[in-house]
């Protein structure tokens, strides 16, 4: 049994917690992984504040278990939302794309968990001091949204930072990524690309189907002209927006606006030609659907056993 402060500090028997990935992470996937004793994690992303009050209420009903809240903090919903995970006793909030310390004081004062995505020391550090209780280092391996660093570069430096539990994020899909994870000072890891094809995952078929079919080199960021960066598995979409980004007589509003609705596009309606299937480095290694709970058993399994095992590395 793998025995990180992380399971105490949030009351859940594996380290592990599941991305908040937009148009994608709702009640049914977040309970699936929180009955499996990991964290599961609703993201807030594309809902206002009822939705998401009516999305939290119908993960309770699936679940007993403790769960999350990510809010992506670019959403023009962002205040909106933060107000309804204190009203709704949400025990965990992760945040992306952004600094979350205008809305640390309210959520910390409501008894919240704030673990923010941090893409680098500066911001690990500031919201340490603001009173987050773990902090995601997540590597540009991850898909959506991404910073510059790698995994292996960003962990152990964010680790030497704060004196928080860091939780790794960024290519891990396997035990072998947890098991790199934690000898990296990490004490628990998010996935994301490998939970895209868990079974309880209601994205449509098409997008698993491409997700189990990529291959290492098929995933591309877009958006780095934008200011926001976007690793995505390669399609007519991605090419046309990788041109529009090269075509100086296109303004930013005009780029922007081709991205409008990708992403629904992809996750809810199939269209993976014209949608954005947002996606992680790692998905060349998610070969399989599997249940939520046998992800998280195999992963956590495998990391203790090559963790035991490593001891037989030194002479
Ligand atoms: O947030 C994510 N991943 C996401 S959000 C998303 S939705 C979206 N759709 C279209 C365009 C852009 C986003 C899809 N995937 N991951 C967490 C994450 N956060 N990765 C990197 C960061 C990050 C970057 C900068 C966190 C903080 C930050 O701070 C900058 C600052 O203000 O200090």
């Amino acid at each position: 049994m793998l025995n990180s402060t992380l399971c105490t500090l949030l009351g859940i028997r594996y380290p592990v917690l599941q991305g908040g990935m937009a148009w994608v992470a709702d009640a049914p996937l977040a309970a699936a992984v929180s009955n499996a004793g990991g964290l599961g994690i609703i993201a807030a992303m594309n809902s206002n504040g009822e939705q998401l009050r009516a999305e939290i209420r119908r993960a309770r009903g699936l679940t007993d278990q403790p769960f999350g809240v990510n809010i992506m903090l670019m959403s023009p919903f962002a205040a909106e939302v933060a107000k309804v995970v204190v009203e709704e006793k949400v025990p965990v909030v992760t945040t992306g794309a952004g600094n979350p310390s205008p809305y640390m004081k309210e959520w910390l004062a409501a008894g919240i968990h704030v673990i923010p995505v941090v893409p680098s020391t500066a911001l690990a550090r500031m919201v340490e001091k603001r009173g987050a209780c773990a902090v995601i280092a997540e590597g540009c391996e991850s898909g959506g949204h991404v910073g510059e660093l790698t995994t292996m570069a960003l962990v152990p430096q964010v680790a030497d930072a704060v004196k928080i539990p860091v939780i790794a994020a960024g290519g891990i899909a396997d035990g072998r990524g947890m098991a790199a994870a934690f000898m990296l000072g990490a004490v628990g890891v998010q996935m994301g690309t490998r939970f895209l094809v868990a079974e309880e995952c209601t994205i449509h078929q098409n997008y698993k189907d491409k997700v189990l079919a990529a291959k290492d080199i098929d995933t591309v960021v877009t958006g780095k002209r934008l200011g926001h960066p976007v690793r995505t598995l390669k399609n007519a979409m991605s090419r046309r927006f990788t041109e529009a980004e090269y075509d100086s007589s296109l303004s930013n509003e005009e780029i922007e606006k081709m991205g409008a609705g990708a992403l629904r596009r992809a996750a809810r309606e199939g269209d993976t030609e014209n949608g954005s299937l947002m996606c992680g480095q790692i998905a060349g290694l998610v070969h399989e659907a599997m249940s939520c709970r046998a992800i998280i058993e195999e992963v956590c399994g495998d990391a203790e056993k090559l963790l035991k095992g490593a001891g037989s590395w030194v002479k």
